[in-house]
């Protein structure tokens, strides 16, 4: 019975370019699963778009100096391209600004308001007069509640890592204009989620999804509370009640409708505007969303909690596979610290499948994962060439050569030949279980698994020799029969993942149907037709070269020490006149011992010798230096400072050192003799 599977990947916000980090997470795994889904020949629809609205887009617009819809048209595209230079086979790829997206996000909201699901509630929020309205959290700077610091943001402090409300800042100001804000009340709309508490965990309760995934929404469904889902912006669509200009829905609220939207901008595309409905509307239809780990909580209670709380018969979702990060050698994935692979470049020396199979074989499935650059080297090379490239090959330049250049004949299989006919089964079975299972990591081994046992064969049977004498030339013909149905498998499971090469193999063995339309039952049930002709086969994959992996790591960390930090200086003080600075008497100091404190963390007793007396000198540096590497020592000593009394032990001067939040360095001079004035 065919299924109707219906797949969405989370609609990525186009604020900027999307990233391998990105495609490891929601992407990849939705397009191999497609593809593996058509190959089966279910009805199956790949739905996406870019998420368009929400303070985000606005604040990076603001930033750029572009109107929101133009930062979004650029990033739109921009990641369009990338999806079709990785061969993405999306049925449909919309937008949440298209005009059909508002109806359906009304809609729900119209509903659940009716349904009493959505109550308003008068708030103070931060008002700029300059910025002429309501600042979300993320246009907010001001000083940290708890440390002081005076860069932190709206919603949480980068300095000391305090969250707290935007309205708990103190000094707050605007980011864009530095205007000071104040308090004013304003309405939103809540949706009462924990009205919602009893039907999500009945429903969670059939759901078997990854442990770590059930795990946390069950915790999160039992912490539900009423959860703001409009705000103070003119970008997103608008609350369909009355009086609530300048306030408009939530990204969150109208993104996951954007499924719904670009499936009927799909319907009306291929000219059946309600072809929609077969997919939302029909319990039969099978829900597959896939999202990244951060997406969690809006997939499996917020939005089922809004769809069930609406009018329409919309499906929920069923399978949910999230996966966790993954990162670029050992450091999150990020632009503006340099730390990102060019795609324009890469796409100009690698190709789709090469990307595409070291992502999944090393997808992010149960724990956080990375590119590597060496890792992608290895893969390439010893997997992909190593293995499968020279399976392909050697058989079919055989074959080519020794067989007429067209299938041979199948007349003398012997115990080897029906072993090997039967592991092939037994691997393309696995690979199947894989993809359904949603483990690319697995499928991936095992179309190696698979290549390799190819590979162990051919030598085995060892064909040339075979081939030399008339007595054993059938012999020889079965062996290669029997090959080239190996790389008819390999063609077939390595198609959702590597499907450009996979449908290449699946020419050079002469077929002329696509593998999607002879589909998977058909490609095993039915070995290749004798004396079907063999294109001449092309090379599937260049090696890459050690040097040019050293030049990607180069650039990489090039790229990421020419980026400049951003770094906050702490103010300068009140300027003074030159006899104040005169006051001060420094001396250059020899440290003779160095001895910790007992009971302080940060402080060292140190004996100085300035040259007119030895004095004793407490500093606060013992996390910075060992007592022996500071013996010997010569340092900068202000000789003329009133003693003071640290810990019991008098201190009789300071020595000077420059410090930020991390280092700390003493001053020292390498010539000048001991007591030397410093001016
Ligand atoms: N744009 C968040 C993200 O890219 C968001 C997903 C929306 S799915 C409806 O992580
Ligand atoms: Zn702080």
């Amino acid at each position: 019975m065919k299924e109707k599977i219906l797949i969405t990947s989370g609609l990525p916000y186009a604020n900027g370019p999307l990233h391998f980090g990105h495609i490891a997470g929601a992407y990849l795994p939705g397009d191999c699963y497609a593809r593996f889904q058509r190959l089966l020949k279910n009805d199956v629809l790949y739905i996406c778009g870019s998420d368009e609205y929400g303070v985000a887009i606005t604040l990076s617009a603001d930033l750029a100096g572009r109107t929101p819809k133009e930062h979004v048209d650029i990033f739109h595209h921009v990641n369009v391209g990338l999806f079709e230079k990785l061969n993405f086979s999306f049925d449909h790829f919309s937008r949440t600004t298209w005009e059909g997206h508002k109806q359906p996000v009304q809609q729900y909201f119209t509903d659940l308001f009716e349904n009493g699901n959505i109550e308003p509630k008068v708030t103070d929020q931060l008002y700029s007069e300059e910025d002429g309205g309501f600042l979300a959290d993320r246009y907010v700077v001001g000083t940290c509640p708890r440390c002081g610091y005076d860069q932190a943001r709206g919603d949480e402090c980068p300095q000391c890592g305090a969250s707290y409300e935007a309205t708990d800042l103190k000094n707050p100001k605007s980011k864009l204009t530095k205007a000071p804000l104040t308090l004013r009340q304003t309405k939103h709309w809540f949706i009462l989620l924990d009205k919602f508490k009893e039907r999500l965990s009945q429903w969670i309760e059939s759901k078997e999804w990854k442990p770590n995934v059930v795990n946390f929404i069950k915790h999160y469904i039992r912490n539900l509370h009423p959860r703001a889902i409009t705000r103070d912006s003119k970008w997103g669509v608008d609350i369909p009640l009355p009086n609530t200009e300048g306030k408009v829905l939530y990204v969150w609220f109208d993104a996951p409708i954007g499924y719904i939207s670009s499936t009927m901008e799909w319907a009306q595309k291929i000219g059946d505007p309600e072809k929609w409905k077969e997919y939302w509307c029909d319990e039969k239809t099978k829900l597959v969303q896939f999202i990244g780990k951060d997406n969690i909580p809006f997939h499996a209670v917020i939005f089922p909690a809004m769809t069930m709380g609406q009018n329409q018969p919309f499906k929920l979702v069923d399978e949910l596979p999230a996966n966790e990060f993954y990162n670029l050698e050992g450091r999150k994935f990020s632009k503006s610290e340099g730390w990102y692979i060019d795609l324009e470049d890469f796409f100009s020396r690698y190709t789709a499948d090469q990307i595409r199979y070291a992502i999944a074989s090393n997808a992010p499935e149960s724990s956080d994962s990375e590119f590597t650059w060496k890792d992608f080297q290895l893969r390439c090379n010893s997997e992909l060439l190593g293995k499968y490239g020279n399976l392909v090959n050697r058989v079919l330049v055989f074959a080519r050569n020794n067989c007429e250049g067209s299938i041979p004949q199948t007349l003398h299989v012997e115990e080897v030949d029906q072993e090997f006919l039967e592991q092939i089964k037994e691997l393309v079975s696995q690979a199947r279980e894989s993809y359904q299972s949603f483990r690319l990591r697995r499928a991936s081994q095992l179309i190696m698994e698979l290549a390799q046992l190819g590979n162990v064969y051919f030598e085995k049977k060892s064909p040339w020799k075979d081939a030399k004498l008339d007595a054993t030339r059938g012999k020889m013909e079965t062996t290669i029969a029997c090959c080239l149905e190996c790389l008819k498998a390999l063609a077939l499971i390595s198609y959702p993942i590597i499907p450009e090469t996979a449908s290449s193999v699946w020419k050079m063995l002469g077929n002329n149907e696509s593998l999607e339309t002879v589909g998977w039952e058909t490609v095993m049930n039915t070995p290749l037709p004798t004396h079907q002709k063999l294109l001449e086969p092309t090379i599937l994959f260049a090696k890459i070269e050690d040097e040019q992996i050293q030049q990607e790591l180069d650039k990489l960390h090039q790229m990421s020490n020419t980026v400049e930090k951003e770094v906050s200086y702490t103010p300068l003080k009140q300027q003074i006149e030159f006899p104040d600075f005169e006051k001060l008497d420094l001396r250059v100091g020899i440290i003779t011992s160095a001895t910790a404190l007992p009971k302080s963390k940060k402080l060292l007793q140190l004996q100085v010798d300035i040259g007119i007396d030895v004095r004793t000198v407490v500093s606060g540096i013992s996390q910075h230096y060992q007592p022996e590497e500071l013996i010997g020592k010569k340092v900068v000593v202000v000789a003329n400072l009133k003693p003071a009394k640290l810990m019991g032990v008098e201190s009789q001067g300071m020595i000077l050192a420059g410090a930020d939040e991390k280092a700390l360095e003493v001053l020292s001079v390498q010539n000048l003799p001991k007591g030397s004035v410093v001016s």
